[in-house]
């Protein structure tokens, strides 16, 4: 059974990732810090998902060029899950723009840009919801311990 706490986050390896060869050093971050891998595929965005998965910026003037970046190649999709786990993931991907980001953090490491920003996270509770229904079905979804849940957890499970 899910910790109280215990949170799942969607992440897009955007096609910036996959074409600097960035994909195991960006999950290799999340694996590192703790974080479970509880779903991960790769597919190629249609028109439809990241029409839904970009409602907000629909009107933006660089909607139609973020929608044609988040076509030019497949993208991996990864669902998080750990206590904390929303917040914790969007501190490692850090803010929008790759050039305000903080070193340490994937788009602070990695980008430069405000559109090709090598990775999406999730920012709510909510949108974490809707968006991995979006991008999975529940037979796409592993329910299992990972065996280092104790020691990374501890302080969570109010053990001495
Ligand atoms: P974030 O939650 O950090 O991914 O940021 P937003 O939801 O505000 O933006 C989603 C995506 O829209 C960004 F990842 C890239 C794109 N975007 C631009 O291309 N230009 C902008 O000025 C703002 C966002």
């Amino acid at each position: 059974m899910a910790h109280a706490k215990e949170e799942q986050t969607l992440i897009i390896m955007k096609p910036d990732a996959l074409q600097r060869n960035l994909l195991g050093e960006i999950i290799h971050r999340f694996e590192r810090k703790g974080l479970k891998i509880v779903g991960l595929k790769m597919m190629q965005l249609a028109d439809v998902l990241v029409d839904e998965h970009y409602a907000h910026h629909k009107e933006k003037p660089f909607f139609a060029g973020l929608k044609k970046f988040m076509k030019a190649s497949p993208v991996v999709v990864v669902v998080l899950s750990g206590i904390n786990a929303i917040g914790a993931t969007r501190l490692i991907v850090g803010p929008t723009r790759g050039y305000e980001a903080d070193a340490g953090s994937i788009r602070g490491d990695f980008a430069l840009s405000g559109q090709s920003n090598i990775v999406h996270a999730s920012d709510s509770l909510e949108a974490a919801a809707e968006e991995i229904k979006r991008f999975f079905t529940r037979d796409e979804l592993f329910d299992y311990k990972r065996n280092d849940f104790d020691f990374v957890h501890s302080d969570e499970l109010g053990e001495e």
